[in-house]
């Protein structure tokens, strides 16, 4: 297998694109691909200081990598869920990936936001552990954003991500998901910050491979919580298809941006209003993180309650596709 561009030893077999890479045509095609991205969605400009949100996956990492390799001004933030050793480990990768490149990192802990961890935020609401995760995480990064300047935010979901997100939206004709399933979030109100996906057209294959030959040290463990998620079994259904059938995934979604999207954003009525506590935006007088805290209040929950509740088994075989493409485009690589 040759590569595209230089004739060279192929590293990278892209059936989607019908094409192959060596090493380094693959990361400049790469950087490329989230660059144009950037530009044809005008997610910002280069005056623009950008706020990256890094879990330590390989993805959110790689993104960071490509923005600041490209010149773009971008300062991290790392939300720290206090989930038991992964939020450990993942803290420690955001953190020296930082500290290699100068970055600047600002980190915000669950625990301070919202009383308590987040295992314990799920026992204290009775919410799905995701669905609390989800909640603190998007308000924290409005927050942490609005209190910096930053006028942007970025995060590392990718083709995969968003393929997945639109089929269980589908499957359960979910409007108001449907209505925001877009790259670029625009900020409809003065306390709401712009957020964008600028990996939204990479897959998650690719994403690993480029964090692979670029030597980012990222966390390979998904969260605990990821297992069994139906966003994973929807993951694995689209790879099934993108095996038979190459630009599945990505047919399916830009598909639904081009031709369907607008239709679901027209139907979209929604008065934003600032929440009377926070003056955060929300749709009635309190928003949902200050009922979230509430709750925690009420549950009577210690704010450190980072390792208080049986952790998941963090040895069990991983069920998550990001490990498995992880792992799967690392031993290609490998073994050219
Ligand atoms: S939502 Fe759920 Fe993720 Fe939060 S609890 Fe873990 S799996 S980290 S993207
Ligand atoms: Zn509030």
């Amino acid at each position: 297998m040759k590569c595209r561009k230089c004739g060279g030893r192929a590293v990278l077999e892209l059936r989607r694109h019908n094409t192959a890479f060596c090493g380094p045509d693959f990361l400049h095609f790469f950087q490329h691909h989230v660059l144009e991205t950037v530009r044809r969605w005008r997610m910002f400009a280069r005056d623009e200081t950008v706020l990256v949100a890094v879990s330590g996956g390989k993805d959110s990492l790689a993104l960071w990598d490509v923005l600041h390799g490209a010149g773009f001004r971008t300062t991290g933030l790392y939300i720290d869920l206090g989930i038991f050793d992964y939020s450990r480990a993942s803290k420690t990768r955001c953190e020296a990936f930082a500290a290699e490149r100068g970055l600047d990192l600002r980190i915000v802990a669950v625990a301070d936001e919202a009383g308590a961890p987040i295992p314990a935020v799920r026992d204290a609401t009775r919410r799905p552990t995701c669905s609390a995760c989800g909640l603190s995480k998007r308000y924290i990064m409005n927050r942490a954003a609005l209190e910096g300047g930053f006028p942007v935010v970025a995060t590392g979901h990718n083709l995969d991500d968003e393929a997945a997100t639109l089929l269980g939206s589908t499957l359960r004709w979910d409007e108001s998901s449907l209505a925001r399933q877009t790259p670029v979030l625009a900020a409809t109100h003065p306390k709401l910050v712009r957020r964008v996906k600028p990996l939204f057209r990479m897959s998650e294959r690719e994403t690993a491979a480029y964090a692979f030959l670029r030597g980012i040290d990222y966390i390979v463990e998904e969260c605990p919580f990821a297992r069994g998620a139906t966003s994973i079994t929807h993951k694995e259904l689209l790879n099934r298809l993108e095996d038979t059938s190459p630009g599945s995934k990505a047919m399916f979604l830009q598909g639904f941006l081009d031709k369907a999207r607008g239709l679901f954003q027209e139907r979209e009525t929604i008065t934003l209003l600032e929440c009377v506590r926070c003056g955060q935006t929300t749709t009635g007088e309190i928003c949902a993180f200050c009922k979230l805290r509430d709750q925690v209040k009420r549950g009577g929950r210690p704010a450190d309650r980072a390792s208080a509740p049986e952790p998941p088994d963090l040895q069990d075989p991983p069920a998550a596709r990001g490990l498995i493409s992880d792992l799967h485009a690392a031993s290609e690589i490998h073994a050219s």
